[in-house]
């Protein structure tokens, strides 16, 4: 994999040399240092689909301001850094630090009468060792509000054709609350070019505020797993994310935040007989008013309301009234792990983090296609040479285009055979076991012994007569994983 850094490195050093100089030179330097950089990771889809909200649980601190406030229709960047501090990027390349306070956690930056549309984009650097692994980007809704606010989620996400810039983001986690029409479109435009079709590799899908589905019915998390499920293996959404999970953000940073302030509100309605407490939490309505006796002013129950929605408090005063928690720590955790966060963080770390190497060098790779298509100069087709042949032969690359072909339905085969190969390229995970399907406590033989039946599986059917040519294209890419596989395994013996 470093292999694939290096040559990333080689080939933007050449073109920095050749558009030395020029405006493009800058911004090729900037480039080198995105190289060394964490992941770029985007939040994005549609308006108030809880984007700033899962951010927040990601991180586990309250650092994007959710509903109302200006700032949610700026693109805003939390950046792991020294000190905390906040930029403003102005449209004339001006830039501007701005105060912020923070109370009980949320922290309210203050725009100091700068125009929203004039701010470019917002840059928090915050101490955090989650920002260390990713830096995560805001966006405000797409579908959404004016035109030139929607417009910075698209340029972020998938610069034009006429624009020579690099892509900012290398991933993108893209909510949807039900499928919807523009999500697609905007899914399919954000993928770039690279194989003239859409490439589900660097995103994931996010079925978001799942706790709502089933109108908040403890089953509803069930109730979501199944439709996302669906979402998942739906042969368009698959064109564009590699899966689709469900999350409920709310929850999540929440329980990421909870105070112990909090559990003793939702104490009081745990300790309410079973039947009265049901009849309180039918409707959000029913809990803000009824029942003074309670001892909750009705602003307390209106933040418990924002804090948890009426399935959190639901399921918060479940676990409380059977005492399968008592503490702050110990009721988060349970609210954790019913949010589905954990498993959004497992799809993170297998299908981005492990592969940060790859999705970085074909960030930079293709800013530099197109820098070389827009801007050509003397030297420039060297650069592109470059990119074409570390495109066509890193095998990370050839993974991701056999990948990309499944999915479209380029490659076709009886669903177990596609199913294997989708795993072996790393369609589910770059780690070699999520690769061979077993869990991540199987032991090194264990391990070889799967990877050496898969590699004499895959040379079979790469030189059965039988098999159909894409296929058997494919399956020469299973092979090299296969066998690096082995090797990784043969050093770490
Ligand atoms: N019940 C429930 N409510 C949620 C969840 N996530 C977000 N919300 C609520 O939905 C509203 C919008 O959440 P945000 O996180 O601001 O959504 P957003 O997508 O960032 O919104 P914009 O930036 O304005 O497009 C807020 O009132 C949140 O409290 C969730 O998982 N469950
Ligand atoms: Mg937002």
């Amino acid at each position: 994999m470093t292999g694939l850094l290096d040559d990333t490195r080689a080939a933007l050093a050449r073109a920095i040399n050749v558009y030395a100089g020029t405006e493009d030179g800058d911004r090729l330097t900037q480039l080198r240092t995105r190289l060394d950089e964490p992941l770029r990771v985007a939040v994005a889809g549609r308006i108030k689909a809880g984007k700033s909200t899962l951010l927040n649980a990601l991180v586990g601190e309250r650092l994007a301001p959710t509903d109302a406030g200006e700032c949610t229709r700026i693109v805003t960047w939390y950046a792991d850094g020294h000190t905390y501090r906040v930029t403003a990027e102005m449209t004339d390349g001006e830039q501007q630090q701005l105060t912020f306070h923070r109370d009980e956690g949320v922290i309210d930056v203050d725009l100091g009468g700068l125009p929203p549309e004039k701010v470019t984009r917002l840059l928090v650097t915050w101490p955090s060792a989650r920002l260390r692994t990713a830096t995560l980007i805001d966006t405000p809704g797409i579908g959404s509000l004016s035109e030139s606010v929607a417009q910075r989620t698209w340029d972020l996400l998938s610069p034009s054709d006429s624009d020579t810039a690099e892509a900012p983001a290398d991933a993108v986690l893209y909510l949807l609350r039900h499928l919807h029409s523009h999500d697609l479109e905007f899914l399919r435009a954000f993928h770039d070019t690279e194989v003239s079709q859409p490439n589900p590799v660097n995103a994931i899908g996010v079925l978001s505020r799942a706790d709502e589905i089933g109108v908040g019915k403890l089953d509803s998390m069930t109730s979501a797993g199944k439709i996302a499920a669906r979402m998942a293996t739906d042969p368009v959404v698959r064109t564009v994310v590699q899966t689709v999970v469900p999350v409920a953000g709310l929850l999540a940073e929440t329980a990421a935040t909870l105070t112990e302030t909090e559990v003793a509100q939702l104490r009081r309605v745990a300790e309410l007989p079973v039947a009265d407490a049901d009849a309180l939490l039918l409707t959000a309505d029913r809990f803000a008013t009824r029942m003074p006796e309670l001892g909750l002013t009705s602003t307390e129950r209106e933040e418990l309301l924002d804090r948890f929605g009426l399935f959190g408090i639901r399921l918060a005063t479940s676990v409380l009234r059977h005492r399968v928690a008592a503490t702050a720590t110990e009721l988060a955790a349970v609210l954790t792990e019913r949010s589905g966060v954990g498993e959004l963080n497992e799809l993170l770390r297998s299908l981005f983090f492990d592969r940060r190497d790859v999705l970085k060098s074909r960030s930079v790779l293709a800013a530099l296609d197109a820098l070389t298509r827009a801007s050509p100069r003397p030297g420039s087709e060297a650069v592109a040479a470059d990119v074409e042949r570390i495109m066509a032969s890193a095998h990370p690359f050839q993974e991701l285009r056999v990948l990309s072909a499944i999915r479209a339905g380029w490659v076709t085969g009886k669903p177990a055979v596609l199913d294997d190969l989708e795993h072996l390229i790393g369609g589910a995970g770059a780690g070699i076991s999520q690769r061979l399907r077993l869990s991540d406590d199987e032991g090194h033989d264990a391990l070889v012994a799967a990877a050496a039946e898969a590699l004499d599986r895959w040379q079979r059917r790469a030189e059965n007569p039988l098999t159909r040519h894409q296929l058997a294209v494919a399956a020469r890419v299973a092979i090299r994983s296969c066998e690096g596989m082995l090797s990784e395994l043969g050093r770490s013996s």
